[in-house]
């Protein structure tokens, strides 16, 4: 059941009312629902009719016009098996110096640094803004001017859907002629520009989500038909591969997935963003609970994550889970700390740290209800007023 019209004192009420076995499931850190069968059928039966099922049939070429079309000026979007790969193939497009450093932040996801390292680049991993919890322009230009020629490439991580200010990263690369990538993975909702190349994830727990899948939006259509090449074994118009590339397509079955979830899309945005209004009011009492600045306002994501007072997190995410309420701390420690990127150079992290001790992962979904919603704020309650 979606909630709907309730305040937080009926929501608070619900777990007294609960059924037992309601009261002992846990809350799913997360829930993602994609569109379900009836809902694909149709688009199932056009794959029947044309026996198309890979290669640029018409679904895909379908989702990346439907993609293009959100976007303010004119756009081409290339689909990709996921995200990774697209900001792989996205930075392998720019031809930059191998070994080259990229400018990556240390709060993400390790996707991100994956990505670099299989483009044959090296990560160098930068603090973030305490309050965007990303990338900021002014500290990249300083860093950018002091070791000229060292950073080939910068990508900033849009934190959990939010964005960054576009408008300074395109000033940002016309000062320094340093490329830009945008990680986009969780920005569904909030990329309407593509002045710079920016990379989606379509993958199942994303707002828009197609099981697994990711798409790179560019105003560049040379660039962008040369991350396509990429995606198709270097082939470009004839079977002589060109390149030196990987196979990375999206099926149609993923496309109508996709398609799917775009016609559905206005009225999913609309119950991401109400079930955001209801945690909100729930937590509402607890200004030591800090949502990111839009959060469920301004934008729509599928994950919830919230600032706790320094260096509460680990306690707090214990106390939940004794309430059997589920956390996650989507993106862990921080990405530098994890093994596969220990060799990586890094500045001083301050703000990472003191985000990866405070930053959780609440439970949210499109269509979390009041009960778990009520559970979680008062276990979230529990927790801080008696940490
Ligand atoms: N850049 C950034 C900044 C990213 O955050 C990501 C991905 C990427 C790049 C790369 O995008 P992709 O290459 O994935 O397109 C998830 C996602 O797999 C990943 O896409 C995401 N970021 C990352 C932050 O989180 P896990 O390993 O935490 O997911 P998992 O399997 O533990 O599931 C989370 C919760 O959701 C669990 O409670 C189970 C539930 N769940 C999950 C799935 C997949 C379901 O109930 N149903 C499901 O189908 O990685």
């Amino acid at each position: 059941m979606i909630l709907e019209g309730q305040g937080l004192a009926q929501a608070r009420a619900v777990p007294h009312e609960a059924s037992p076995a309601a009261m002992i499931a846990p809350v799913a850190v997360a829930r993602p629902r994609l569109p379900n069968a009836e809902a694909i059928l149709p688009y199932l039966h056009r794959i029947d009719a044309a026996r198309w099922y890979s290669n640029f049939g018409p679904l895909i070429n379908e989702l990346e016009q439907r993609l293009a079309d959100r976007f303010a000026r004119t756009t081409k979007v290339v689909t990709v098996a996921n995200a990774t790969q697209a900001l792989t193939l996205g930075l392998q497009a720019m031809d930059l110096m191998p070994g080259g450093y990229v400018v990556l932040p240390a709060w993400t996801f390790v996707a991100t640094a994956h990505a670099v390292i299989q483009a044959g680049l090296t990560p160098w991993f930068v603090d973030v803004d305490p309050v965007t919890w990303m990338l900021d322009v002014a500290e990249i230009e300083d860093l950018a001017l002091n070791l000229q020629g060292e950073v080939v490439a910068v990508i900033p991580v849009c934190a959990f859907g939010a964005m960054p200010d576009l408008d300074r990263w395109v000033a940002f690369r016309q000062a320094t002629g340093i490329p830009v990538l945008i990680d986009a993975a969780a920005a569904f909702d909030t990329l309407h520009d593509a002045r710079l190349p920016a990379v989606v994830s379509l993958h199942a727990t994303k707002v828009l989500g197609l099981g697994e899948g990711g798409y790179l939006a560019t105003e560049d259509a040379e660039f962008a038909g040369k991350v396509q090449q990429l995606t198709t074994f270097g082939f470009n118009g004839c079977r002589d591969s060109l390149i030196p590339a990987t196979n990375a397509k999206l099926s149609e079955y993923a496309a109508a997935i996709g398609l799917a979830a775009l016609d559905s899309w206005p009225a999913d945005r609309l119950r991401f963003l109400r079930t955001a209004q209801h945690l909100r009011i729930a937590l509402i009492g607890r200004p030591d609970v800090r949502f990111q600045e839009g959060w469920g306002t301004d934008w729509a994501t599928s994950v919830c994550s919230v600032a706790l007072p320094l260096g509460s997190a680990d306690q707090v995410a214990n106390s939940l889970r004794q309430d059997g309420v589920d956390t996650r701390q989507w993106w862990g420690r921080g990405c530098h700390t994890n093994r596969a990127f220990t060799d990586c150079r890094r500045e001083p992290l301050p703000v990472t740290q003191a985000l990866a001790s405070s930053v959780i992962g609440l439970p949210f979904s499109i269509d979390m209800d009041a009960h778990a919603i009520a559970r979680t704020a008062a276990a979230l309650d529990r927790a801080l007023s008696h940490g």
